[in-house]
């Protein structure tokens, strides 16, 4: 009884780890104590820069604990074949060319969407575009908002894998990183045949972008180093065929082609934005959110930026230092295959955080929101049981509860 007991409160405090030391490993296990993790964080960029490192390490303790017992068990996902999601400039020259050789694959082939329906998706990446374009307003500012991308960038990795022979998984974009070296220079977006392809042929004389509007105070963001068509590297023939529907421009304005459903191709724009990327994903920037945010509502509202705060979030922050079009239109973002990196590092993000205090966030506590953009028209709370549905670009749709876990439903995947 007593045993039992204490044995049950182990399993309830989520320290089975601790108790049980795997055969092999027993050292890394208890290395890192969750005493020993920084309450605060820091604002000098390479101090915060350890602090995720050292996040990053317990959080990856915590999962592989749980790998460890699932070997034990003879569950699905174990430490023996979980997939481990990298860093861009941590991936070989080869394994990059291996991904975007997929990506321009998925470019390539004829898309699922019927025409009727949607007149501008022309290929199976487009797919993808049109699922969240159609969806847009019901899975930002929601509770399904990190369910709902985790599953998005899962099931585009899966399809890449399936439908293009990718022996790879999902890479991500640390912003931390770029935030500190610049973006033009980083392996990911230096223009060579290995990278993301580089940011957009310079526009000389551009304004500001203004984020603000519609009732909320101005948030303008300067132009980048860019602005035009990439002309570089493995995405400078690519066609952008769908949007956009709210497309900031940095004259201040911004522009919408109906319901960005028809056919409307054009050239891939990025207009690198350092400024953007080093004021709201910087590595201070990433450690506050991972450490300051005990619950979910807040942890999701900081990541995606509270509106009318001046701050955009690490979410905003990544999505506007790419810049140009379609990466300055939150419906039409997916247009840019940067889109898959940067929600990469966005589940990364929601993985460690998770991973701090599994118990809670990773059940329905792990959960806040409604079905609609800020409860706005109001809807139901988003639960365990809500149905998450990505449309013509893949399948079977799946619960949230089906999302809380990257190895513990469907998915089976870390991050180093
Ligand atoms: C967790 O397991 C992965 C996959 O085997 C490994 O790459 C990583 O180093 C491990 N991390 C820790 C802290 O044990
Ligand atoms: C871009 O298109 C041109 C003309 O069709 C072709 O010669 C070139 O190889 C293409 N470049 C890339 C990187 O796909
Ligand atoms: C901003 O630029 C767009 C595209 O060049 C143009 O159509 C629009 O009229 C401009 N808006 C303002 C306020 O200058
Ligand atoms: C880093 O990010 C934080 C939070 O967004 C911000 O307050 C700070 O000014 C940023 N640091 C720099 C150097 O821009
Ligand atoms: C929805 O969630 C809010 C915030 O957590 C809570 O106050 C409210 O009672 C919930 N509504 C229902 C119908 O469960
Ligand atoms: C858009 O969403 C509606 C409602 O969920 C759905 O019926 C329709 O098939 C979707 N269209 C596309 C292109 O995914
Ligand atoms: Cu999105």
């Amino acid at each position: 009884m007593r045993l039992s007991s204490s044995l049950a409160l182990t399993l309830l405090t989520g320290t089975l780890s601790y108790a049980l030391p795997a055969p092999q490993d027993e050292a890394t296990l208890s290395s890192i104590p969750s005493t020993a993790l920084p309450t605060a964080a820091s604002s000098d960029p390479s101090v915060a820069s350890e602090q995720i490192n050292l996040l990053l390490q317990f959080a990856q303790q915590e999962a592989n604990a749980t790998l460890e017992n699932n070997a034990i068990k003879r569950g699905s996902c174990t430490i023996n074949n979980v997939a481990v999601r990298q860093e861009w400039g941590a991936l070989s020259k080869p394994e990059r060319k291996a991904y975007i050789d997929a990506v321009l694959c998925f470019q390539a082939k004829t898309a699922k969407t019927p025409a009727p329906l949607v007149p501008g998706a022309k290929s199976r990446f487009d797919d993808w575009v049109a699922t969240h374009i159609n969806q847009t307003t019901t899975i930002h500012y929601t509770g399904t908002f990190l369910g709902w991308h985790r599953y998005f960038t899962w099931q585009y990795e899966q399809s890449l894998r399936n439908e293009c022979g990718y022996k790879g998984y999902q890479p991500y974009w640390n912003w931390a990183k770029t935030a500190a070296t610049g973006l033009e220079t980083s392996p990911m977006l230096d223009g060579s045949d290995t990278s993301m392809s580089g940011n957009g042929e310079f526009i000389p004389g551009q304004g500001s972008v203004n984020l603000g509007g519609n009732g909320l105070p101005d948030l303008f963001l300067p132009a980048g180093t860019g602005g035009g068509c990439v002309k570089s590297g493995p995405f400078k023939n690519m066609s952008v065929n769908l949007g956009p529907v709210s497309l900031g421009l940095t004259n201040g304005s911004t522009i919408s082609n109906g319901d960005g459903l028809s056919y409307n191709p054009r050239c891939l724009k990025r207009d690198l934005t350092d400024y953007s990327n080093r004021a709201f994903a910087n590595a201070t920037a990433l450690a506050h959110l991972i450490i300051a945010n005990k619950d979910v509502y807040n942890f999701q509202m900081e990541m995606q930026g509270v509106p009318g705060s001046g701050n955009i979030g690490v979410h905003g922050g990544g999505h506007y230092s790419m810049g140009g079009d379609p990466g300055r239109d939150l419906f039409t973002s997916p247009g840019d295959p940067l889109f898959y990196l940067h929600h990469g590092g966005i589940d990364r993000t929601w993985w460690i955080w998770q991973q701090l205090d599994r118990k809670t966030r990773m059940s329905e506590k792990g959960i806040s929101g409604t079905g609609t953009f800020l409860n706005g028209p109001p809807s139901a709370n988003t639960t365990l049981d809500t149905v998450i549905d990505l449309g013509f670009a893949a399948g079977p749709p799946v619960k949230m509860a089906d999302l809380m876990s990257t190895t513990d439903g469907p998915m089976c995947y870390i991050y180093v």
